[in-house]
């Protein structure tokens, strides 16, 4: 390799460094930053496991949310234009979630099953 060009990386080197810790700083993964953060919106399918009108949460064996994470059994929040009455064990919804840092609130959901179970 010619000398030139190792002095030409060599100098570079710190410039980009700075630039990488430049763009990674305002970018932190401390939970004070992720109320400001805008939700990201993921559909899901699944099957309800369990379901708490109290708590406001329902467990649902969901199948892999491309993007986001794969198959498993998990417990949500579901947000307030859910009505949770509306489901019970058993049932295989679709349904919308909505991420904001850790937080996975279910903002929309239907079943899937509608025309087979009589309310
Ligand atoms: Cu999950």
């Amino acid at each position: 390799m010619p000398k030139w060009i190792r002095w030409n990386q060599q100098a570079q080197w710190p410039g980009t460094l700075a630039l990488i810790l430049l763009l990674t700083a305002g970018n932190g993964c401390s939970p004070s930053s992720a109320p400001t953060s805008a939700a990201k919106l993921y559909e899901f399918r699944g099957k309800v496991l369990d379901v708490s009108i109290e708590k406001r949460t329902a467990t649902i064996q969901h199948e892999d949310i491309p993007g986001l994470m794969p198959a498993m059994t998990m417990t949500f929040q579901a947000g307030e234009a859910v009505d949770l009455e509306g489901f019970q064990v058993g049932d295989v919804v679709h349904g919308q979630l909505a991420v904001r840092g850790r937080d996975y609130v279910i903002v929309h959901l239907q079943r899937l099953d509608g025309d087979t179970r009589k309310p």
